[in-house]
């Protein structure tokens, strides 16, 4: 197949792009680095140092004998991404390039309205390429696990089957989201289905839990193939983060109760699954919704791995939570369609977890303890509201003392 990758350059992409090469399909990367300014921005840098995309796409061919081509542009510019469909003509397209950080979409008005611009307008160009150029091309959507929230029933597969008033349909799912980055995937969601229903555009959503490890079988065939690790408080996620926190003898930073229950996965996960659903595409017009994620643990539990499978001594530290979200509630969600379509998981266990802590003690030399502390507060009161973008030591501090006032 022809396979293009959206945000080729970032933690999932480049390591997608690489997967899909190997297994012998022709692949195209597109990023703008936006993910790189925002490094930039935030002061903080990958763990794992990385490459430019043009030497890892050179390191690529070197190592593997595969080309990857790549596009330099920014899908909120609507004839790039035209132009770019038009020269490279895939089968499949897959989406990940969008502004991913909750804590990011959070920090003000600006880096709100930037969130949902970027990724919502960047989709709908998309969608308007795809509809133009050829329409028969699949689009693989990442989208997150988030987008339903945390309900007190069952989540399903993208849609459930209601009885009203005597009378049965089968509705999307209803959606509960926690930041405006993931209002963003949910108003994605919506976009792609209603193209998918108009134009008859056919395009898999991939609802996706959270992300954890570095390595793939494809980086570590080079350094210079390595992908990013985030582990500051805003791009950082939490199972990578508590296993840098771990290493470096910093507390483990659990917000709040611990009881937030989430959806996993294995980064060599992530890969199968694209290449799962690019291997098996919808019909025509059809708008499906997988649940990407393989296991679901409470952030407390996550902790307590941690610390289980670190040779050293690991402490765990509850901090007053800077996010509007349950601390203690019921989660239980489907995940069987990519089971069914032949995935095999790898589950978290203390060697995968061992692993991961082995990357991170290579690098520990690079950690910036100051990246760990939680900067965004969800919470738009006087005494927490920033002077300007993210809150200020002062400001952090009046936050700290307020929310435990209460
Ligand atoms: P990332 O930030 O590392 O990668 C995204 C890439 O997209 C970056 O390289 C960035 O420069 C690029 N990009 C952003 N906006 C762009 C634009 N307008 N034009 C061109 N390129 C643009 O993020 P990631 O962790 O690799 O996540 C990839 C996708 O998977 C995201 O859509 C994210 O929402 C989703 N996802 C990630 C996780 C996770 O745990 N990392 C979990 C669930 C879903
Ligand atoms: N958390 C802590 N301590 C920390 C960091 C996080 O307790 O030091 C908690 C958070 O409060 C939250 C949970 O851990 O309850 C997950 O936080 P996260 O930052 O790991 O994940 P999240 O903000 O949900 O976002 C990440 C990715 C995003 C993706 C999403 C999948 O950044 O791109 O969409 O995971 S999901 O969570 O399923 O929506």
């Amino acid at each position: 197949m022809r396979i293009l990758v959206l945000g080729g350059d970032g933690y999932l992409g480049w390591p997608t792009a690489l997967h899909l090469s190997r297994a012998g399909h022709a692949v195209g990367v597109v990023d703008n680095f936006a993910r790189r300014q925002y490094d930039y921005e935030m002061g903080v840098d990958s763990l794992v140092p990385i490459k430019h995309l043009q030497h890892r796409v050179r390191t690529w061919k070197e190592v593997s004998g595969h080309t990857v081509d790549a596009y330099v542009g920014d899908l909120t510019d609507g004839p790039f991404v035209k132009r770019t469909i038009e020269a490279f003509r895939p089968d499949a397209i897959v989406h990940f390039a969008e502004q991913r950080s909750a804590p990011y979409s959070m920090i003000d008005q600006s880096h709100a309205v930037y969130t949902q611009v970027n990724n919502v307008v960047g989709t709908l160009n998309l969608l308007y390429a795809i509809a133009e150029v050829d329409p028969s091309i699949h689009l693989v959507k990442l989208g997150t696990m988030g987008e339903y929230g945390t309900p007190n029933i069952d989540i399903e597969e993208g849609f459930i089957e209601i009885t009203h008033r005597g009378r049965t349909d089968v509705l999307p799912y209803p959606k509960q989201p926690g930041s405006f980055y993931h209002l963003s995937k949910v108003h994605d969601s919506h976009n792609i289905m209603f193209a998918c229903r108009i134009w008859g555009l056919r395009s898999t959503d991939l609802n996706q839990g959270i992300v954890y490890g570095q390595e793939t079988p494809e980086t570590v065939l080079h350094p210079d193939l390595a992908t990013r690790f985030d582990y500051d408080a805003v791009f950082g996620t939490v199972l990578n983060r508590f296993c840098v926190q771990a290493v470096v003898g910093h507390p483990i930073t659990v917000y709040g109760q611990g009881g937030q229950t989430r959806g996993m996965l294995d980064i060599r996960d992530t890969l199968a699954c694209v290449e799962l659903a690019c291997m098996n595409p919808p019909d025509v017009g059809e708008f499906r919704v997988f649940n990407q994620f393989t296991e679901s643990f409470s952030v407390q539990q996550l902790a307590e791995m941690v610390v289980d499978s670190y040779p050293g001594r690991a402490e765990i530290v509850h901090l007053d939570d800077p996010r509007v979200e349950k601390e203690d509630h019921y989660y239980r969600a489907a995940h069987t369609k990519l089971l069914d379509l032949g995935l095999v998981p790898h589950l978290l266990n203390s060697s995968t977890l061992s692993s991961l802590l082995a990357v991170v003690d290579h690098h520990r030399d690079r950690v910036d303890a100051n990246a760990f502390r939680p900067t965004v507060q969800w919470r738009r009161t006087a005494s927490v509201l920033p002077t300007s973008g993210l809150l200020h030591d002062g400001a952090n501090a009046q936050a700290e003392e307020a929310a435990r006032e209460g």
